[in-house]
């Protein structure tokens, strides 16, 4: 079933110089963009984007990573694809990720790990709305 999900490429990656690489990963694995975004969190949009973690004791660390540089947000589209993309993605520490996953060549630890991926269909609508109005989702 074609469906929707959000991913980032988080300000780590975009300072290695990785945004290319990611997006070529994602169009191989038949995850077709339909949006994109590249834009500077504040502190406000990322708490609220990542309101689910508040009570976890890395929330204001995270926090602090997402808006320390420019991130690359998109909404990609295919058969199965929040679970594509997740396994696309890799293990969320880097150092636990199978080869061959985006977190695995990317990634630096359990924080700094490259990309963010919804994890299900109700997290992929809330957050592709976040981000994106409907009219802007060319798919
Ligand atoms: P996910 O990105 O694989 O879905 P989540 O548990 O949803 O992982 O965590 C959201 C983000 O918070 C992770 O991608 C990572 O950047 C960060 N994070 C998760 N666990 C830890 C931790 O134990 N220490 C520091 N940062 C963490
Ligand atoms: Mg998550």
């Amino acid at each position: 079933m074609s469906e929707r999900t959000l991913a980032i490429i988080k300000p780590d990656a975009v300072k290695k110089h990785a945004i290319g690489d990611i997006i070529a990963r994602y169009e191989k694995a038949s995850l077709k963009p339909v949006a994109i975004r590249m834009m500077q969190f504040s502190k406000s949009t990322v708490e609220g984007f990542y309101a689910v973690h508040k009570a976890r004791p890395f929330f204001d660390s995270l926090c602090t990573f997402m808006v320390s540089g420019p991130v690359v947000v998109l909404v990609l589209q295919g058969d199965n694809a929040i679970k594509k993309n997740r396994e696309l993605m890799g293990a969320t520490d880097p150092a636990k990720a199978e080869a061959g996953t985006i977190r695995k060549a990317h990634g630096t630890n359990i924080e700094f790990n490259a990309v963010h991926g919804s994890d299900s269909p109700e997290a992929a609508t809330f957050e592709i709305s976040y981000f994106f109005p409907q009219m802007e989702l060319v798919g």
